[in-house]
């Protein structure tokens, strides 16, 4: 069964997936031993991992290298965060044939401009495309995917502008038109008000999906009192963990001078060789080393 068939067999039995954002192989895996249902490629997240802002400086094959990766140590559905899909529809086609390749379940491309600005910042510059030229690059999207459980999904940025409600809803009525399976509704105000307001003037078939770091009272039960939300995506939180860890245990060693308090609050070493799966070395070393 394809990933993109998983994904939509998570939607059709739970009306709602968690996906949780990994930019590592090794996060993918915690993703998936965690429990979620599937892994959003964040280009946030493997942005600031190469110290970088995320303003499409890292590049299509960086990003994709990644997703293979990922989707070599786990086997959960991967979203690949395709930002605006790195050109025009053209640029679209090959990513489409790239990431269905390396394993991707879904991609999901933005209506801004390239390049982009991160949509959380404040006072980011905001273009977007028109909109007949974004319906063009979902339609190439779906052209071009071989499997049809493969998700193209549709993300507006119209609220981040600041274009309104109106806006966002005609927007997605058009990319929904052009055949996105999903469509993505962004927000960066600290409620999730305008959002709710959006889903519920939403009447268009397809699912929607948020993204609730910047309103994060929407959990589940919000997310479900709505109806019309089959993918809850948690945008950001690896990256932000590890920050949160490593500056705590990084300070905690320079004030103790030593690492003889911390150690016993860090999984032990052990913890790492089983997530490396030394295991599987120590069973071939068995089986073929003579
Ligand atoms: C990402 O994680 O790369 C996203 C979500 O696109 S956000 O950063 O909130 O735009
Ligand atoms: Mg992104």
């Amino acid at each position: 069964m394809s990933r993109g068939r998983i994904l939509k067999d998570v939607i059709a039995r739970n009306g709602l997936a968690h996906v949780m954002a990994a930019h590592s192989p090794l996060s993918a895996r915690l993703v998936e031993e965690a429990g979620f249902d599937g892994i959003w490629a964040s280009g946030f997240e493997l942005s600031a991992l190469y110290g970088l802002p995320d303003v499409s400086l890292v590049s299509m094959t960086q990003h994709l290298d990644m997703v293979r990766a990922m989707a070599e140590q786990s086997s959960l559905p991967i979203i690949a965060d395709i930002d605006t899909g790195f050109g025009n529809a053209l640029n679209i086609i090959h990513a489409v044939r790239q990431y269905e390749r390396a394993g991707a379940a879904a991609v999901a491309v933005e209506d801004k401009t390239f390049p982009k600005v991160t949509s959380l910042v404040a006072d980011g510059r905001r273009e977007l495309l028109r909109v007949e030229e974004f319906q063009g690059k979902i339609r190439a999207a779906v052209a071009t995917r071989t499997d049809p459980d493969f998700l193209v999904i549709a993300r507006t940025e119209a609220l981040i502008a600041g274009l309104g409600e109106m806006e966002a809803l005609n927007r997605a009525a058009a990319y929904e038109a052009a055949g996105a399976d999903l469509i993505v509704i962004h927000s960066k105000q600290k409620t999730a008000d305008e959002v709710e307001s959006f889903v519920r003037g939403w009447t268009g078939k397809a699912g929607v999906v948020v993204i609730p770091t910047a309103y994060p009272e929407m959990n589940e039960e919000r997310i479900k009192a709505l109806g019309k939300i089959t993918v809850v995506i948690y945008g950001n939180h690896a990256l932000r963990a590890s920050v949160t860890a490593m500056k705590d245990v990084f300070a905690r060693i320079v004030r103790d001078r030593g690492i003889h308090h911390v150690d016993k609050d860090l999984v032990p070493v052990t913890e790492i060789f089983r997530l490396q799966k030394m295991d599987e070395v120590k069973a071939y070393e068995k089986k073929f080393l003579a």
